[in-house]
């Protein structure tokens, strides 16, 4: 079995469930944040079969969209920290995808 960690987009993970649900994919939703944005996202904890993974990345795929979004960092142009940076746009998403080895797999 692998571990699947998908980071996405808070506004995609009720369109990923539902479509993970469809297909009887079991997930577990974690509520998180990016270390850049300090926005929140989600990360989604998928356990599956070794030849169900590349399913389970087309779903991905097709469910979390990529979004620019604008970030003010606190450091201007030249480098000093200041209050008059001006904001830039980074491009998020769709999802950074995570895929682990599980050595062992027990509901009890
Ligand atoms: P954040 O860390 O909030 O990053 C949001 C977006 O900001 C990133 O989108 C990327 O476009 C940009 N970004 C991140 N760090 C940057 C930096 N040092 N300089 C310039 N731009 C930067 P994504 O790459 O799509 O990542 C979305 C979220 O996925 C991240 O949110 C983070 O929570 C997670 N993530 C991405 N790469 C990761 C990694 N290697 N390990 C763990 N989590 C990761």
């Amino acid at each position: 079995m692998k571990l699947v960690l998908a980071i996405i987009q808070e506004k995609d993970a009720s369109t990923l469930q539902s479509s993970l649900n469809d297909k009887k994919i079991t997930s577990t939703q974690l509520p998180t944040k990016g270390g850049f944005l300090k926005a929140k996202n989600t990360t989604f904890m998928i356990g599956i079969d070794e030849d169900r993974v590349q399913e389970v990345l087309d779903i991905i795929k097709e469910s979390c969209q990529a979004r620019d979004q604008y970030v003010t960092p606190p450091i201007n142009l030249a480098g000093s920290i200041s209050d008059t940076s001006y904001p830039v746009e980074v491009q998020v998403g769709g999802a950074t995808v995570m895929v682990l080895p599980m050595d062992n797999f027990y509901r009890f």
